[in-house]
C-alpha cells in the first residue's frame, strides 16, 4: 500500500537559501556567527518585539551629524540606546516617551547567555537590548559600538526575518571587510579582540518574510553600564 508524502508547506533551508542549523562559524578570533541558534525562540522573541513597540515605538533617530538613520530602533532592558544632535548615549529613560524602557524579555535574556557560552566568551548579563527594524533600502554604515560602559563584555546579535549581507571589518575604518549573510535565526556573537572590529549592513533588499513580512530584525543584547 502506497502512500503520498506529507505536503510541506514551506521548507525554510529551501525557500531563504540559509546554510544549515547549528554550525559555528568563526568570523575571527572571538566573533562566530551561529546558524539557526535562535530558531526555537523566535516566535517567542518576535512576540516580546511586538509587546516591547507596543510600549516603546520604534523611531528613526537623528545623529549627531544631523542625518535622520534609516534603520528604525527602540530597546528593552534597564538601558536603552539612544541618538540625537548632542551625541550618541545610553540612558534608563525612554526620551520619546519620558518612561522607564520595557523589561528585556526572558526569552532575550536566556538566549545571550546560551549564545555567549556556546561561543567560550563566558558568563554574559546583558543590561541592554537594542532592537533593530530594516525596511528594504535601509542600511547601518560603518561604524564601531564603543557607547558601553563595559567593553570586556561581548556583545549577541540576533537576526530574525529577512536576510541581510553583513560587513565584518576590521579595527581600523579602511580595513578589508568581509561579507557575511544573516538569515532568520542567525546569531553572530562578538567579545575579546573582535569586540571593537568595525562592522556595517548593506541597504537592506526586497522581500517578504513567512514570519516578518516585509521587516528584517537584529536584537543586540549589550552591556551597557
Ligand atoms: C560588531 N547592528 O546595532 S549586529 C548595531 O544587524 C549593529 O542590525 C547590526 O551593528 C544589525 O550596532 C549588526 C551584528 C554584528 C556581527 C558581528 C560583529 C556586529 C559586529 C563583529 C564585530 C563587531
Ligand atoms: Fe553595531
Amino acid at each position: 500500500m502506497s502512500r503520498e508524502p506529507p505536503l510541506l508547506l514551506f521548507e525554510p533551508e529551501v525557500i531563504e537559501g540559509a546554510p544549515a542549523s547549528g554550525t559555528l562559524e568563526p568570523l575571527g578570533e572571538q566573533a562566530f556567527v551561529l546558524r539557526g541558534f535562535a530558531l526555537p525562540s523566535a516566535p517567542d522573541l518576535l512576540a516580546a518585539i511586538h509587546e516591547a513597540q507596543a510600549a516603546a515605538p520604534f523611531r528613526h533617530l537623528q545623529t549627531p551629524g544631523g542625518l535622520t538613520m534609516s534603520v528604525s530602533m527602540t530597546s528593552c532592558g534597564p538601558l536603552g540606546w539612544t541618538s540625537d544632535p548632542k551625541g550618541y548615549r545610553y540612558t534608563p529613560f525612554d526620551p520619546l516617551t519620558n518612561k522607564r524602557w520595557p523589561p528585556m524579555p526572558p526569552s532575550c535574556l536566556a538566549l545571550a547567555q546560551a549564545a555567549s557560552r556556546a561561543a567560550s566568551l563566558g558568563d554574559f548579563t546583558p543590561d541592554a537590548c537594542l532592537i533593530n527594524r530594516y525596511e528594504p533600502g535601509a542600511r547601518l554604515s560603518l561604524h564601531q559600538d564603543r557607547d558601553e560602559a563595559s567593553l570586556d563584555a561581548p556583545i549577541v546579535s540576533i537576526s530574525l526575518g529577512l536576510p541581510a549581507t553583513f560587513l565584518f571589518g576590521g579595527h581600523a575604518r579602511g580595513d578589508r571587510q568581509i561579507r557575511v549573510p544573516l538569515y532568520h535565526g542567525d546569531v553572530v556573537v562578538w567579545g575579546g579582540v573582535d569586540r571593537l572590529r568595525y562592522h556595517g549592513v548593506l541597504p537592506l533588499k526586497e522581500g517578504v518574510h513567512p514570519v516578518t513580512g516585509a521587516f528584517r530584525y537584529n536584537l543586540t543584547l549589550r552591556r551597557a553600564g
